[in-house]
């Protein structure tokens, strides 16, 4: 599709509306009224910046290098007092709160705390460059403090290497956003990223890996041949931690333990059970060789702890804890010894046990540790923090038990799940997690009480890079996500909802456009709302914002040309066909093409029922989903597939009248390796009144693999039969044979739309 070029309605109304109060994201607790109307400070006005506090130095030298990243003018630095900002540093605030207060004399004094008056200059980065764009615009007045003490976002850089100068943009991103922990994910089975001195083979052997699996070839596995390699040296740690605390960031470094240590126990596999040799994992998932829990593989982790400690000066030191498979601890003799010394009843208690050190050493260090709620299994150690990730219960178990919380939950925070429709997203680990999730969530427990409820610390997003390369596909996946969830974390209970965010967010994408940021535009794409009336498919194109235009085809149907959708006007598919449509604004900012297949046939809204329901694991929407013009992709992926196994279902469509039936396309899939497979005999029969049934077709699972194929369907011709009802009976495939994935298992078989005509 051609690109048009409108301006924005959104921009038109500033424009319009001249003097006007600003955006912020995160949304500031308030804004205030100023004294007096002579008060208002134009941004346009302002050219000097001061402060008398030297402290404040470096919070200045980040404020102008992020002016200049941005491509303005630089404010200059001067003692003045007219058209200036001011800053002060105020004993009297919370570390994190600020004020930014418009003064006579086109003055703006930004006075806070510690960290306040930084944040009030990152607010400030974002009033300014709102009024480079704008006429006149006014600096509001702010009072601004944070709801949580932990706002978070953690990188991966195991499963995939990125280097130090994208950290430090990762780090900016944050600051950018008033979030202040960075969880650098640092160690894993696939590749160890730190130098530690005393054990250097480490990074010479387990920061390289050999490739690394193509896509999701696990079974039979394709690996890329191509070698993946890199670690930061401690001197770019130092330098990496040094940009973070200008930017008021803190870095939490993840050593991973006992688990996810294949890379290290490459390096040294005298400090697993087995003492077999090892490389780096070239495939995800999780390796069943730990650590061994003997006393010479804890003194080797509290040696790099050691070093860890001395580079990070971070309050929490991460120590993994999560996925630790017990196979090897169970037959190992030194971890069974380790057992019964110490009356540990089970590998859980051994894994506390093992914790329980690690705890006490850092603790000795006058540190913390935390870990992923895996560690509250066999009990928790004395001075452990908790970061939930398998939903909110081991999040709400440590508050119960007065230990720190930090909430990761994978529904909500989990930035390697898709954020939009999957066949447009690039490759993902799966899930679904768009913005608009994100934003809805709270951290805090309602089932905690008030005393409780003071342990969870804040939230944070996960970026797991199994399926991210590049640094381009990280800053898609987080941004802009991280916007969200830096309000939900900032603003807290002042959160003012998804509208008032989504409009901030549609200003603040030019903000980051200053910035260079590749976030993800899946919150312009189109979504394709059908409802079917009187057999025809009528579909209403929505999108979250409204300023632009809206051009679609419909393939196959009655205006194959490209057209301007008309609100209030919706497409109506008399016949089968393909719609396409984008969201464009401008030159840029267009979503993805939407593609989608629309079928119209019979059956569509009519009644449907079947002798056995599907499973509840796959039964979204339930039988209505098999007539409602949509038909599944291959993988199963989408909500869009029934699913049964075990039983074989009877199901009958009761078109509602007698008519000449031509033809039945059922929709149903292939795939093996998911436990998917075709049905191994199909029986049609037709009726008239619903009681009496004439069986018409009956297809061998030889019939049903040669008829099956593109597009998941397998036509049955139907004779122009008069009939009212069709009945499908179904014969699921036997268990699963051996040597194929879920040997032994029953078979499932999947069908997303029964299309007659
Ligand atoms: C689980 S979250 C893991 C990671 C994976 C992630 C993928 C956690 C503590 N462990 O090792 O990368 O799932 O989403």
């Amino acid at each position: 599709m051609k690109k048009v070029l409108v301006l924005s309605a959104l921009q038109l109304f500033f424009m319009a509306a001249g003097l006007q109060a600003q955006t912020i994201v995160p949304n500031p607790q308030s804004q205030s009224e100023k004294e007096n109307k002579t008060d208002d400070v134009k941004v346009s006005d302002l050219q000097f910046i001061s402060t008398n506090n030297p402290g404040l130095a470096s919070d200045l030298k980040v404020f102008s290098e992020f002016m200049s990243k941005m491509g303005f003018p630089a404010i200059i630095q001067k003692e003045s007092a007219t058209h200036a900002i001011h800053l002060i540093k105020d004993d009297a605030y919370r570390d994190e709160e600020y004020r930014m207060l418009c003064k006579a004399n086109q003055v703006v004094e930004i006075r806070g705390g510690k960290d306040g008056v930084f944040y009030g200059l990152m607010s400030m980065l974002q009033v300014i460059e709102q009024g480079q764009r704008q006429v006149a615009l006014a600096v509001p007045q702010l009072h601004d403090f944070p709801a949580y003490s932990w706002r978070g976002m953690h990188l991966d850089v195991s499963r995939h290497f990125f280097p130090k100068e994208f950290v430090m943009k990762y780090i900016d991103l944050l600051a950018m956003h008033k979030m202040n922990t960075f969880h650098w994910h640092l160690t894993d089975d696939q590749g160890w990223r730190i130098e530690i001195k005393k054990y250097p083979k480490l990074t010479e052997i387990g920061s390289k890996r050999k490739e690394s699996i193509v896509e999701k070839n696990f079974d039979p596995y394709i690996g890329d041949g191509m070698p993946v390699e890199g670690f930061y040296t401690q001197d770019d740690i130092r330098e990496v931690v040094k940009y973070a605390q200008s930017r008021h960031v803190n870095i939490v470094p993840e050593i991973e333990m006992p688990g996810h240590a294949q890379a290290a126990l490459s390096a040294y596999p005298e400090y697993s059970c087995t003492k077999n040799t090892f490389e780096p994992l070239t495939k995800w998932g999780v390796s069943n060789d730990v650590y061994c829990t003997d006393e010479a593989t804890i003194h080797f982790l509290e040696d790099i702890l050691d070093e860890v400690m001395a580079l990070f000066p971070s309050k929490y030191i991460h120590i993994g804890g999560d996925e630790v498979p017990k196979d090897r601890w169970k037959v190992c003799p030194v971890c069974q010894q380790t057992m019964k010394t110490h009356h540990l009843k089970d590998e859980n208690e051994l894994q506390s046990y093992f914790v329980k050190q690690i705890d006490a050493y850092v603790t000795s260090k006058g540190r913390n540790i935390i870990g992923w709620d895996e560690i509250l299994e066999g009990g928790l150690a004395q001075n452990a923090a908790v970061m939930s990730w398998r939903g909110e219960e081991g999040g709400i178990a440590a508050a119960k038990q007065k230990h720190n919380v930090v909430m990761t939950p994978g529904d909500y925070c989990y930035f390697d799940h898709c954020q939009g429709n999957k066949n447009n997203e690039p490759l993902s680990i799966g899930g679904y997690t768009p913005i608009q999730k994100v934003y809805s969530y709270q951290p805090t427990p309602a089932v905690l009480n008030a005393d409780e409820k003071k342990y969870i610390l804040g939230a944070q997003a996960n970026v797991w890079t199994e399926y991210i390369a590049t640094t381009d596909h990280v800053e898609y996946m987080a941004v802009p996500r991280l916007c969200a969830l830096a309000e939900v974390l900032w603003s807290g209970d002042s959160k003012p909802g998804w509208t008032d965010f989504k409009n901030r967010l549609r200003i603040h994408f030019d903000y980051l456009d200053k910035f260079n940021v590749h976030y993800a535009n899946s919150i312009f794409d189109v979504t394709a709302v059908r409802k079917i009336v009187d057999n025809k498919v009528v579909v209403t194109l929505e999108t979250e914002y409204e300023n632009g235009l809206i051009q679609y085809q419909m393939l196959g149907g009655d205006q194959p040309q490209l057209q301007l959708y008309k609100k209030d006007h919706p497409l109506v598919f008399k016949h089968s066909g393909k719609l396409r449509a984008e969201y464009y604004e401008g030159t840029k900012d267009s979503g993805h093409m939407l593609e989608e297949e629309i079928l119209v046939h019979k059956a569509l809204g009519k009644t449907i029922t079947s002798t056995i329901e599907p499973s509840t694991y796959y039964n979204e929407g339930g039988l209505p989903k098999l007539a409602d013009s949509k038909a599944g992709h291959a993988p199963r992926l989408s909500s869009e597939w029934l699913g049964w196994s075990g039983k074989n279902p009877e199901i009958t469509i009761d078109l509602g009248d007698v008519s000449k039936l031509n033809n039945l396309d059922i929709y149903t899939l292939k795939e093996e390796m998911n436990w998917i497979y075709l049905p191994q005999q199909i029986d049609v029969s037709l009726s008239t009144d619903g009681i009496n049934y004439k069986p018409l077709k009956s297809l061998t699972a030889k019939e049903i693999e040669e008829g099956y194929g593109v597009d998941n369907k397998l036509s049955i011709p139907l004779d122009n039969t008069k009939a009212r009802y069709l009945k499908l009976a179904l014969t699921c495939a036997p268990k699963i044979e051996k040597g194929k994935p879920g040997e032994g298992e029953e078979a499932w078989v999947f069908l997303s739309e029964l299309a007659v005509n």
